[in-house]
């Protein structure tokens, strides 16, 4: 069975998200800027643990005049890829305000992942793993360095995503059957007594 995520990038301007969209769905890179209109959709099917994923992705405009329509992509999303660019401080210090975007309009089960691209530059760093790191543990978030340019963590990304969305389905169901198993004690408790008194 296919099973279908939803997925929106989001980040500030040049940080990389088409570029991190190319390489997975392409293995395509491409040096020059292209500045993304509005949104594009992409999509790509990858097989794990026996299932295969459909990702189903919108790389939104990172430029200020498209960002009042992210929420619109994000709503129906059950993954937020949060993309800065790891030699550039302003695209880390803007996540902040991505986040408050994210925080309105996303359900609480949403798979959040922080992404540290251009990590082949890592002599120009201007945010340390460490500091990025901590930070996701604050926002509960995943955590993942790519180069799009080497293609490192690209794949690795797009299966922790994979990864998680099985896990919470999982969880998901047990709960499900735990609820059904109450439910089904308490109304065999409930026609015990209506029925003896
Ligand atoms: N060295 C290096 N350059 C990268 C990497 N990823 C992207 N770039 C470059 O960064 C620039 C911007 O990349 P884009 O993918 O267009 O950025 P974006 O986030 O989609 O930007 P908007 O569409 O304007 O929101 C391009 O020149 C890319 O070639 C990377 O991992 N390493
Ligand atoms: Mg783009």
């Amino acid at each position: 069975m296919i099973k279908e995520i939803k997925v929106t990038l989001l980040g500030d301007s040049g940080v990389g998200k088409s570029s991190i969209v190319n390489r997975f769905c392409f293995s395509k890179f491409n040096d020059k800027n292209k500045v993304s209109p509005a949104a594009d959709y992409f999509s790509k099917e990858i097989q794990l643990e026996g299932n295969i994923i459909k990702f189903q992705m919108w790389d939104t405009a990172g430029q200020e005049q498209f960002r009042s329509l992210v929420p619109l992509y994000l709503r129906n999303s059950q993954v937020a890829i949060i993309v800065y660019d790891i030699t550039q401080k302003s695209s880390f210090i803007a996540l902040k305000e991505w986040i408050i975007n994210l925080e309105q309009v996303c359900s609480r089960n949403l798979i959040f992942i922080l992404v540290g691209n251009k990590c082949d530059l890592i002599d120009q760093e201007a945010v340390t793993y460490d500091e990025a790191k901590q930070y996701s543990y604050q926002l509960q978030a995943l955590f993942q360095y790519t180069s799009c340019k080497t293609n490192d963590g690209i794949e690795d990304l797009f299966r922790i995503i994979a990864g998680e969305y099985l896990k919470q389905e999982e969880e998901l169901k047990n709960q499900q059957n735990t609820n059904h198993k109450q439910n089904s004690k308490l109304s065999i408790e409930k026609n015990y007594y209506s029925s003896c008194c």
